[in-house]
């Protein structure tokens, strides 16, 4: 299989945290892909022009990181990175969305920041950290959870990259006055398959 990804991207990097979690390294070849530029060959391979990508052995090609991780966390038939067996769906679910939610907020602010100066919009950028605060001012209680306070799932991996993800870039300080959230940070970090896709490690 193989797997495109840029090394910046939070999105692909939830799913190479999964490749590694699950021992998959061996079977995925990744490609950095060349987004975001005007008649790039990856439109060839992907017409959305969007990371993560997968391209099956027999060609079949699937893009969405959440689609993705539970295609290849089900190869083994032992998924665990999605509804753990003591959750219902849905007190799961909410938690999974509620992480995206955070990710995708951060990431159209660090979008935008990545255009040119004049082309940034202030309120865009406003309305992002703003929704980034609330959004961590919550999980500094949702963490709590059972849920959140145990084994790795979708919804640890989209809250840590996307907290990581404004950390980097410096959108705003989101853990100093999260302590809870802080922790649940720190506690991910410390892993060797989150540790090793940090774009500073890739
Ligand atoms: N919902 C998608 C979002 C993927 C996404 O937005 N990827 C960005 C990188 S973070 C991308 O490929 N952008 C390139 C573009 O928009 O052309 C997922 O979860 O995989």
């Amino acid at each position: 299989m193989r797997l495109y990804v840029t090394s910046t991207s939070p999105y692909a990097r939830v799913v190479r945290i999964v490749v590694l979690e699950k021992g998959l390294s061996s079977r995925i070849e990744l490609v950095t892909a060349r987004t975001r530029e005007e008649n790039s060959p990856y439109y060839a391979v992907n017409p959305s022009g969007r990371v993560p990508y997968l391209v099956l052995a027999d060609g079949t090609g699937m893009e969405d990181s959440g689609l993705i991780a539970a295609y290849l966390d089900a190869l083994d038939g032992a998924p665990r990175f999605h509804a753990p067996p003591s959750a219902d769906r849905w007190t799961y679910g909410r938690l999974e969305a509620r992480a995206r939610s955070f990710a995708d907020g951060v990431s159209v602010w660090v979008r935008e920041m990545r255009r040119p100066p004049d082309e940034r919009s202030p309120t865009i950028l406003k309305h992002e950290v703003a929704r980034a605060e609330r959004l961590a001012a919550t999980w500094n209680e949702e963490v709590r959870h059972p849920i959140m306070q145990g084994p790795p799932t979708m919804a640890h991996l989209l809250l840590l990259v996307g907290l990581d993800f404004a950390r980097d870039d410096r959108m705003a300080d989101l853990e100093t006055g999260n302590p809870h959230l802080r922790q649940f940070a720190e506690r991910l970090r410390a892993m060797p398959s989150i540790a090793a896709t940090h774009p500073a490690s890739t």
